[in-house]
């Protein structure tokens, strides 16, 4: 009878593993049979009512029923694993012969290129990088550069104030004294950043990018001067980049000197943009001031420095031929393709 019952069980439990559709399934069967109150937990009572002989017989016959269903179980499972899986995969499939979707590349704006490859250059010339605020105070900009409140020369840039002491900067020469009154020398430092002026035509714009130099030794010369920034120009715009000197004036600096490059429209020839010279003015720089080393607390009979500020825009002018410095800040995506 127990014998009959065990094999019946068996039969129809092995049909129920077989004709399971999903893991839910599958895990209610399991607990049918194997359950605390499973089938073969209650049919293993019966053993109790069999007579002495026949348990051997009858034992065994339900470890076989285990051993048998289990086995099901775990070919079902398998196989409903690898089943889910090959759904899965035919499901994700990627259809390599589709077209590409046209991916956009982007690139640096011309004066973000410049900067890096500007600051790349003198981190190789020993300089160390540093930055200051745009919002500045007349002290930093104007009069520890040499140039007190109501002197003639703050005429040389016009600037945008916000209250009779606080401006947005007009140079990043406002970063020198800063530098100074904290930094022991020798030092070298570069800071590229942008200024603000009230000006605006082809080759001005009310906001442009500067990178000013600052070296501070015992034996500085205007010798040294001219050559570090030969290298730097040269590096930049290529060795065979006509380089102009010229005398000038800065409060700041004495002796001073402005720099010239090839214009990049006509290249030298003359046009509107160089208005007929052929030469760009690119930097002013020159011998730092004693007045401003003193100011700054630097002792002017041990130390000498020079200084230089670039001009970044039309370095990006001259670099990309660009004819008007509004281009770079109109956001034209036409002209910032060309620029990639
Ligand atoms: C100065 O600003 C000085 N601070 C430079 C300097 C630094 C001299 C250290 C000595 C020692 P200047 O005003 O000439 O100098 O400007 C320097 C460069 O900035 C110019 O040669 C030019 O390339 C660029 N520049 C000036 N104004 C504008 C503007 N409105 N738009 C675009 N570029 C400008």
């Amino acid at each position: 009878m127990l014998f009959d019952e065990l094999q019946n069980m068996k039969n129809k439990a092995l049909q129920s593993i077989e004709s399971a559709v999903d893991k839910k399934s599958l895990g209610e069967i399991k607990g049918e049979v194997f359950g605390k109150n499973g089938a073969l937990a209650s049919l293993s009572k019966g053993m109790r009512d069999v007579a002495p002989e026949d348990r051997p017989k009858v034992g065994a016959l339900i470890n076989e029923v285990r051993n048998v269903l289990e086995a099901k179980l775990a070919q079902k499972e398998e196989e409903m694993a690898r089943k889910e899986l090959e759904e899965r995969l035919n499901s994700e499939k990627i259809d390599i012969t589709e077209p590409a979707k046209n991916c956009e590349r982007g690139a640096l704006h011309p004066i973000a290129g410049v900067i890096d490859r500007l600051t790349d250059i003198c981190v190789n010339l020993g300089f160390s990088v540093v930055e200051g605020p745009e919002v500045e105070s007349d002290y930093y900009n104007f009069e520890a550069m040499n140039i007190p409140k109501n002197h003639p020369s703050r005429d040389m840039q016009d600037t945008f104030f916000i209250n009779d002491n606080i401006l947005l900067r007009s140079q990043t020469s406002a970063v020198q004294a800063r530098e100074m009154e904290v930094r022991k020398p020798p030092f070298k430092i570069v800071c590229p950043g942008k200024t603000y002026r009230n000006d605006s035509d082809s080759t001005h714009s009310p906001v442009f990018h500067q990178m000013e130099g600052l070296v501070i030794d015992e034996n500085v010369s205007m010798a040294d001067l001219k050559s570090m920034l030969t290298i730097m120009m040269k590096r930049l715009y290529g060795d065979d980049t006509e380089i102009r000197f010229r005398p000038s004036f800065f409060p700041f600096t004495e002796p001073s000197i402005e720099v010239d490059v090839s214009c990049p429209t006509c290249h030298g020839k003359g046009c509107s943009l160089c208005k007929g010279t052929g030469m760009l003015e690119l930097l002013g720089a020159g011998i730092v001031n004693p007045k401003v080393l003193e100011m700054s607390g630097i002792d002017s009979k041990k130390y000498r420095g020079f200084a230089f500020g670039f001009g970044l825009d039309r370095t990006a002018m001259i670099l990309n031929s660009i004819g008007n410095i509004r281009y770079l800040y109109r956001n034209d995506i036409r002209f910032l393709n060309q620029m990639k």
